[in-house]
């Protein structure tokens, strides 16, 4: 490769629900494009982040984590999202935590592997390993496993030298020029956005008490003074008595859920925003391909 040439190329973060996919993916573009959780199945959609150097231009594909129980359509629809990004991409970093392979995630291996596309291994949250001896021989297993290009224990949450991954990632990306407008960080909408950070919010604050059967749908969105923005969003559940959960003693649970949310709107875009919050239930939502599709959970 030459001083002057430029690498242009697509990523895909996959692996099991929790690893901390989105973690690195907000690292890496420097701005959180993805919402993230403690809760297992946190992202739900296929998310770009691109970031943009002198001579590069990595596009990362954030992927719903693999995972084996697809009874319901959403779930199906979210495994099929992240097994479709797996095709037409340069490289598939495979993320994993240190506590290593079970079967269910070998299946998932698997399955990412019969798309034919070098994978990387990233073993992530190093900083949570007492005992990095272990390293060792989770890397032996690692490489029986399947053959990696790479394998790379990192830390997506307290990653200080991002250039130096992006180097090891920079290897497996061809030369072209960059595909996307310098200033572009992400594929997603702002309403789309503001969505994800008021579902972020409910799953920080209910956890597990949250129905997985939980979206959020925006209905208005108003911008049009830019600097105060007004917006409304309905929770969708499926129950009375997760609506209940979701609204709160007195209301709450919804009030805190609005606030915090308002707060992380307004610190991402920078504007003031009045924020109204419903939460409404409708009975089997999770599996009707027409909510599925008003709620943008089926790709065309
Ligand atoms: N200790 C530690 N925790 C981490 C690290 N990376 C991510 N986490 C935590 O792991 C949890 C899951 O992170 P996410 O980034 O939402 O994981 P994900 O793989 O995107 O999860 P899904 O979207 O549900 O598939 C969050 O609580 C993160 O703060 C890390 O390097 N170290
Ligand atoms: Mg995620």
């Amino acid at each position: 490769m030459t001083d002057s040439s430029h690498r242009f190329g697509f990523i895909t973060i996959a692996g099991p629900p929790n690893a901390g996919k989105s973690t690195l993916l907000n690292r890496l573009i420097g701005q959180k494009v993805s919402i993230i959780s403690r809760r297992p199945q946190t992202t739900r959609h296929r998310i770009l982040g691109i970031r943009t150097a002198e001579n590069s231009q990595l596009v990362f594909v954030d992927t719903p984590g693999i995972h084996d129980d697809g009874k319901k359509n959403l779930n199906r629809m979210i495994n099929r999202t992240a097994i479709n990004s797996l095709s037409d991409v340069d490289l598939v970093v495979f993320m994993i935590d240190y506590k290593g392979w079970n079967n269910p995630l070998e299946k998932v291996l698997r399955k990412v592997s019969e798309r034919n596309v070098p994978i990387l291994l990233a073993i992530n949250k190093i900083d949570s390993l007492k005992d990095k001896s272990r390293l060792l021989p989770l890397i032996q297993r690692s490489s029986e496993l399947h053959q990696f290009v790479d394998i790379v224990p990192i830390s997506a949450l307290k990653m200080a030298e991002v250039d130096e991954f992006i180097d090891v990632l920079l290897k497996y990306i061809p030369e072209g020029p960059p595909g996307f407008p310098a200033e572009q960080i992400s594929d997603r909408s702002d309403r789309f956005l503001v969505s994800e950070l008021v579902r972020e919010q409910t799953f920080l604050l209910l956890g597990n008490e949250l129905p997985y059967e939980s979206a959020v749908e925006v209905t208005q969105f108003n911008r049009s003074d830019p600097e105060f923005w007004t917006l409304d969003m309905i929770i969708w559940v499926e129950k009375a008595s997760q609506k209940s959960i979701v609204i709160g003693k007195g209301g709450q649970q919804l009030k805190l859920i609005g606030q915090r949310a308002r707060i992380a709107i307004e610190k991402q875009f920078g504007v003031r925003v009045r924020l109204n919050l419903w939460v409404k239930e409708r009975k089997g939502w999770a599996d009707n391909t027409n909510m599925l599709r008003s709620l943008g959970y089926v790709e065309d």
